[in-house]
């Protein structure tokens, strides 16, 4: 299992990473928050017998040890995501001879750690990305659309953690306990796309409801932390929670609202639909992933004023009915999943459970009774690990394993 010091994840931004409140490391981390273990693993849930640290998790360091290795890069690895990229290739003992890390000037010659090594950050530029094996992008879609290209131009596969591909045709959107199978496309233009952590964690538990009974519509309310929003967020949280406690008055920045003690139906711009930019994007990256161009699916995406973690209320009609039970079984063997479901014993996940851990965590599942054959479910997940960091390394994993 993964383990995340928030404070090293943010280091850059001193209030928030000391700041109590946003170090979930000291909960998630020390293992004191709502320990998934104490519920999980007693086997008091639907998914009894199943440990906590025994949930699948597609591609688990299936490439620790392998006697070739790589020319890594990773560009925006001063960022929340980039950071935790770095720490997730450690942890799994990704096969490295080289590791190059690279952002903006704002940050060349910070010192990072990978294991025993201290790294220099590096300037991103035209010069930085020859010489590589795979490069790791999360430094935004402008920073994709211009250096992913010429990355892969110069023989080096991109996993681009953006936007700026993920719809394009020729470019393969990931999730490897979902369509693993899609990456042999990526020879195509040498990049493959690693979907919004809003749509990894919903697909993630859709794929074996869907596999099972067929899904034929589905509606979900998101509940996202602020951390999605980058170093910038989990900044703009931290201050206005002192600045309120301290009687001041409070700045608002990347938000554009108070965030703090509030919750805002609004990620991203509003497109002419009426829908914002994160919910089209669940919408358009969920019909890829699962092969289903035409799924009727509606999205409202709203930022919570939680540090690190992403929760969803799920609402899945079905081609034919599922028991609770039968659910419940199909999600506590699919790969990547926990489940937490035993709602009278108060077990279900929060946040604070997902905060460090690898799996999407699934809690409240239920048949929605208003429709012939319906569920409804509540899907946790680390938005920084799962939903952006350890995707694009069990990306990597797979590509070493299969293709490189
Ligand atoms: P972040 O904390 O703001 O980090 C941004 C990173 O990009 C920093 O390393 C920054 O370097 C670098 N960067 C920015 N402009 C650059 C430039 N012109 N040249 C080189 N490097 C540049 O953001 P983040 O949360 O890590 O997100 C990064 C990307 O991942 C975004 O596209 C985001 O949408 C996506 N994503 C994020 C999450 C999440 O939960 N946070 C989940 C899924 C996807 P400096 O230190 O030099 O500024
Ligand atoms: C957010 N899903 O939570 C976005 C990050 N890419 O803001």
């Amino acid at each position: 299992m993964a383990k995340r010091v928030q404070g090293k994840a943010t280091s850059k931004t001193t209030a928030a990473s000391k700041g109590k409140a946003a170090d979930k490391g000291k909960a998630a981390d020390k293992g004191k928050a709502a320990d998934k273990g104490k519920a999980a693993d007693k086997g008091k849930a639907a998914d009894k017998g199943k440990a906590a640290g025994k949930s699948k998790v597609a591609g688990k360091s299936k490439v620790a040890g392998k006697s070739k290795s790589y020319r890594v890069a990773i560009v925006g690895a001063t960022g929340v995501v980039g950071r935790e990229m770095l720490r997730t290739l450690e942890e799994r003992r990704f096969p490295v001879s080289e590791i190059r890390l690279l952002a903006s000037e704002r940050s060349v010659g910070e010192i990072l750690e990978f294991g025993e090594e201290e790294i220099r950050v590096g300037l991103l530029d035209d010069k930085s990305l020859g010489g590589l094996d795979l490069a790791l992008f999360s430094a935004g879609s402008d920073v994709s659309l211009k250096y992913a290209p010429l990355a892969a131009e110069k023989g080096c596969v991109v996993i681009d953690n953006t936007s700026a591909f993920r719809r394009d045709e020729d470019v393969p959107l990931v999730v490897p306990e979902v369509n693993a199978g899609d990456l042999a496309a990526y020879t195509l233009r040498g990049i493959i796309a690693n979907p919004n952590c809003s749509t990894i964690q919903m697909v993630v538990a859709l794929k074996p409801l869907h596999d099972a009974a067929g899904l034929k519509r589905v509606v979900v309310a998101t509940y996202q932390s602020v951390s999605g929003a980058g170093q910038s967020g989990v900044k703009e949280l931290e201050q206005q929670c002192r600045d309120l406690f301290n009687m001041r008055e409070l700045s608002v920045g990347h938000f554009g609202r108070q965030i703090a003690f509030n919750c805002l139906p609004q990620i991203d711009v509003f497109e002419a639909d009426g829908y914002s930019r994160e919910e089209h994007k669940m919408m358009h990256e969920t019909r890829k992933i699962l092969h289903l161009p035409d799924l009727p699916l509606s999205a409202t995406t709203v930022r919570v004023p939680v540090f690190y973690g992403h929760a969803e209320a799920v609402n899945v009609e079905l081609q034919k009915p599922l028991t609770q039970a039968e659910a419940r079984e199909l999600l506590s063997q699919a790969p990547g999943i926990l489940l937490m479901d035993d709602p009278e014993e108060g077990q279900y996940p929060t946040p604070i459970d997902a905060a460090g851990r690898d799996e999407t965590l699934v809690g409240r599942v239920r048949v929605d009774p208003s429709v012939p054959a319906g569920l409804d479910l509540w899907v946790v997940a680390d938005n920084v690990r799962k939903g952006a960091a350890l995707n694009s390394v069990q990306i990597a994993e797979c590509l070493v394993a299969d293709f490189l």
